[in-house]
């Protein structure tokens, strides 16, 4: 993959005219897998309604689930609420998983429903999932404007709940709070949730009690090993490792990596403007920021990231991964409109994306509603 962010988009546009005359299909213009819209129905009908908010399952390469919301009511059966949901696509094993070119294949379930079975009589959306390089994922994170999710909870604000993918109960973590709480994170081993509220930062234990404020912040987001956090303070991106936060510039959407070995210590990525900053914070406290995509906006980052790794950004309609110790960028795929949700598996074999109006010679003709779709990315 000796190809260059231009000529990959390049070779890619002369694909799609070959595409065209042929009507082959897209798979041979990108890298990896054609994107897999996996917010359809059984038989691969388009949802009826936008989805989004990607998150993918930090299980190493097994990556066993991705979840995303979706308004859409016809994904499964009996959703009847005429309000947002959360879903969890489970990827087939075997080597129906590696290749993902059949639409319907996995198994897709609504996550944001009662221990009992129970729909939401609110909107619920943002999913987050655990799992990291030792760990299997056990839970799923969203928030809520649902009463009846959990019996501790029956006032209209917006809560955070757990959902236990194994047990199926779902409870709620947020009643002890009065502010709406919002945009929650899982650590990999799902013991603790972050997330933001009244514009402060709660850590709270998935066990119960009550949250704690980490202090002011907006937008929280784990590491994969749960060691380390970043959120936004005052428009500036902070880092927060064994208690200690680091502030490092100006930006917005922050992604954490793992640490890296032999005090390599973490990457963080995050928008500034319309340039992607990468902060290498070495294990000494050594702090390097600089500007690592121009014109993009930051997807996510591979947990290796400090040292190699990928990170996957948008540039414009299209998805791209950058590999760091390659220095090669790639191409993932071309929508239909500008890009901004996406999520990378631990390792980054799978890459999960929300493209507004769809994706040419992928959806059905004619199809233009927001979906979720998956990649693997051979390695
Ligand atoms: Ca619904
Ligand atoms: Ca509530």
């Amino acid at each position: 993959m000796k190809r260059s962010a231009v000529q990959s988009t390049a070779a890619a546009s002369f694909a799609v005219v070959v595409a065209l005359i042929s009507a082959a299909g897209a798979s041979a213009a990108v890298f990896g897998t054609a994107p897999l819209n996996i917010s359809t129905d059984a038989a691969g009908n388009a949802g009826n309604g936008p989805s989004g908010h990607p998150a993918v399952s930090g299980d190493n390469r097994a990556v066993k689930y991705v979840a995303f919301d979706s308004d859409a009511s016809n994904l499964v059966a009996d959703d009847a609420n005429a309000a947002t949901d959360v879903f969890i696509w489970r990827r087939p094993a075997g080597r129906a998983g590696l290749k993902l070119n059949r639409l319907g294949v996995g198994k897709l379930q609504r996550a944001s429903v009662s221990s009992g079975g129970v729909e939401a009589n609110g909107a619920s959306s943002r999913p987050a999932l655990d799992g990291s390089m030792r760990s299997r994922p056990r839970c799923l994170v969203f928030q809520s404007l649902a009463t009846n999710l959990a019996p501790t909870d029956a006032t209209p604000d917006s809560d955070i709940y757990i959902r236990d993918l194994k047990l199926g109960t779902t409870r709620v973590l947020t009643a002890a709070l009065s502010e709406d709480s919002g945009n929650a994170a899982v650590d990999g081993k799902c013991r603790t949730v972050i997330f933001e509220a009244g514009g402060k930062i709660y850590s709270v234990s998935t066990r119960g009690g009550r949250p704690r404020s980490l202090g002011a912040g907006t937008q929280p987001r784990f590491s994969r090993d749960g060691l380390s956090m970043v959120w936004v303070k005052r428009g500036k991106v902070v880092f927060r490792h064994k208690r200690r936060n680091r502030t490092l510039t100006a930006g917005n959407g922050p992604v954490v990596s793992d640490e890296g070995g032999a005090g390599a210590g973490w990457a963080v990525a995050y928008n500034a403007g319309t340039k992607v900053k990468l902060a290498l914070i070495r294990k000494n406290g050594r702090t390097k920021v600089r500007t690592a995509l121009r014109r993009s906006r930051i997807g996510g980052i591979s947990v290796y990231a400090a040292q190699r790794g990928v990170l996957v950004y948008a540039k414009g309609k299209s998805v791209f991964y950058l590999n760091r110790k390659s220095g090669n960028s790639d191409d993932l795929a071309h929508a239909k409109a500008a890009v901004t949700e996406m999520a990378i598996s631990a390792r980054s074999n799978i890459v999960a994306f929300a493209a507004p109006g769809g994706i040419d010679f992928v959806d059905a003709p004619g199809s233009t509603v927001k979906s979720v779709y998956v990649k693997y990315l051979p390695q």
